[in-house]
């Protein structure tokens, strides 16, 4: 059985998080803190390096639980058995992923309209990431930001789960999980934080007090 919690979502970026070793000193610290979900996404890599830092990722993360996803490179989730995949509008097709991935893998793919959520082929995908929620740096060709009212009125007809992502930061998580999200996708406000242990506490803080 597929079990996965979104509530905070790390995604690691190999620049702000200061390459392999930062990437995987990152996850491990933030899963210790209750991040409940790593994405391995670095999309200039080569493929040995995604190997590679998949390998010790997921040998880090599947002790404590914390399902790793692997961004784009079907093979790789496979080769190292990671939890899932996350593809964006442009990777391979869903039909196609879900064909090669099998059932019991978690797949998520990138939504950053209506249409895109409505398009989304809901037996096949186990969540959708939405955004750019906020203005992000972090990625420099992203969708036009949706903006928290819109937001909001994307969450009332989600037809699957979702993670926000997209400049959420310390006092932008709440607003999300108010507007329906069931949970926060973040990157910088994780990595390369001073105090990545103290950033996700404050995070998971603010998601669960949100919730109740
Ligand atoms: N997809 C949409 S926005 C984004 C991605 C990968 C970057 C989010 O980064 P940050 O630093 O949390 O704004």
């Amino acid at each position: 059985m597929k079990h996965f919690d979104l509530s905070l979502y790390l995604v690691l970026d190999p620049d702000l998080c200061g390459g392999p070793e930062g990437m995987i000193h990152t996850a491990r610290v933030a899963a210790e803190h209750g991040a409940t979900m790593v994405q391995l996404r670095a999309p200039t890599w080569k493929k040995r390096l995604w190997l590679e830092t998949a390998t010790v990722l997921k040998a880090v993360l599947d002790p404590m639980g914390v399902p790793l996803i692997i961004n784009d490179q079907v093979d790789v989730a496979l080769a190292i058995d990671a939890a899932g995949v996350h593809v964006g509008q442009s990777d391979l097709p869903i039909e196609v992923v879900r064909r090669l991935v099998g059932p019991n893998k978690i797949v998520g793919l990138s939504a950053s309209n209506a249409a895109q959520m409505a398009d989304a082929p809901f037996t096949l995908v186990d969540y959708l990431g939405v955004g750019p929620v906020y203005p992000t740096g972090t990625k420099p060709d992203a969708s036009p930001v949706i903006g928290l009212p819109h937001f909001a009125e994307l969450m009332a007809a989600k037809p699957l789960p979702v993670v926000a992502i997209g400049g959420i930061k310390q006092g932008g998580a709440a607003p999300i999980i108010a507007a329906g999200a069931d949970g926060v996708a973040v990157v910088s406000a994780i990595c390369g934080q001073t105090d990545i242990a103290a950033a996700t506490t404050l995070l998971l803080q603010e998601i669960e007090g949100a919730r109740s």
